[in-house]
């Protein structure tokens, strides 16, 4: 425990169905603090990456189409961090089990989650579920500078020929 980043993603089901006020509204009951966020495409190799820990499972395959907005003709999803004091667990407990059929109905997953007939589990958001996977995944999708904190250590590099798309002048 201690004081402790998480990572939280509003999947597409949660934007689909405009839930996103709703589960800010219930994420901040736990007062944790805001620390990052964006709305961003979710490319098919962060998607793997996210989920390796599943690859070998028969509804991988299906689960990467969920969370790039495949199902749901929405492909975008809402990326979080959240910092504070027992964050992972305190999320954890609002989100409610992986299965949204056990989950407790008072949860996020609870109240809007659902089984899809391809039997992957629609439940709304992620949440990382332990110190080392919040690590591995803030890193995942987000830079440093996009973190309004220094969670880990960082250095400095320096690009040639970077490629950048800005506003047309
Ligand atoms: P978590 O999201 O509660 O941490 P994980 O085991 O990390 O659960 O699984 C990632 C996601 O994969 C889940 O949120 C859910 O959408 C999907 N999933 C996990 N296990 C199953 C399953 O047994 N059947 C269908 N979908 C699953
Ligand atoms: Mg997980």
């Amino acid at each position: 425990m201690g004081m402790e980043p998480t990572l939280v993603i509003i999947k597409p089901d949660g934007l689909k169905k405009s839930l996103t006020g709703d589960i800010l509204s219930r994420l901040s009951e736990t007062k944790l603090k805001i620390i990052a966020a964006k709305i961003m495409k979710v490319p098919k190799e962060l998607a793997e990456k996210h989920y390796q820990h599943l690859s070998k499972e028969p509804f991988f395959e299906e689960l990467i189409r969920y969370i790039t907005g495949k199902i749901h003709g929405e492909n975008r999803v809402m990326a979080m961090v959240y910092y504070g004091e027992g964050a992972i667990s305190k999320i954890r407990e609002i989100a409610g089990a992986t299965n949204p059929e056990e989950a407790n109905p008072v949860s996020i997953r609870g109240a809007y989650g659902r089984i899809l007939t391809s039997g992957i589990f629609e439940n709304v958001i992620h949440a990382s579920s332990s110190q080392d996977e919040a690590e591995r995944e803030i890193k995942l999708w987000f830079e440093p500078d996009e973190i309004v904190m220094d969670l880990y250590p960082t250095e400095e590099k320096v690009f040639e020929k970077v490629i950048k798309r800005v506003w047309k002048e």
